[in-house]
């Protein structure tokens, strides 16, 4: 048993370092350092579409463009944002992605940008986390293409 804690401990560590270096460590390095916070997934029942949510903040020089998102727990993923016009919503694939200029903060919402999360692949409940694999790339001075793994957390419909 404690062997098994220690195991768990030290992958629990593993994790946070993985975390850390995607997310922090290269920005202080020069890297990326698109900072992802508060990243969420709205719970439905059944196989119906969910939506993530997400702050992305872009802390380089350079600007960058969310280009794809995939995640082994949707059949499919895709970008959207929300438009309402003549009196209704309607959702727009944002094929080329979005893009975050340098300093800025992009916000992924209800009624705007989101994560389309289509044909789960197991069944999903209020405190899981899902991984979700954003593909990030830049044509700035240095053109570059990175892959950042976001943990994102099951919170009921209901929630912002
Ligand atoms: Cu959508």
């Amino acid at each position: 048993m404690k062997i098994l804690s220690g195991v768990i401990a030290l992958l629990l560590l593993l994790a946070g370092a993985v975390w850390w270096v995607g997310m922090v460590k290269p920005s202080a390095e020069g890297g990326v350092g698109l900072v992802v916070e508060n990243a969420r997934v709205r719970m439905l029942p059944g196989d119906r579409p969910m939506a993530g949510y997400m702050k992305i903040h872009n802390r380089t020089e350079q600007p960058w463009r969310l280009i794809d998102a995939d995640s082994e727990a949707f059949g499919r993923v895709m970008i959207h944002r929300t438009r309402v016009g003549e009196g209704r919503a309607r959702m727009q694939h944002q094929r080329d992605g979005v893009s975050i200029n340098s300093g800025e903060t992009l916000e992924f919402k209800p009624r705007g940008l989101h994560l389309m999360l289509m044909d789960r692949t197991s069944e999903l409940k209020i405190g899981d986390q899902v991984d979700i694999v954003l593909s990030f790339e830049t044509l700035g001075s240095t053109s570059s293409a990175r892959d950042q793994v976001v943990p994102f957390t099951v919170v009921p419909v209901a929630s912002q």
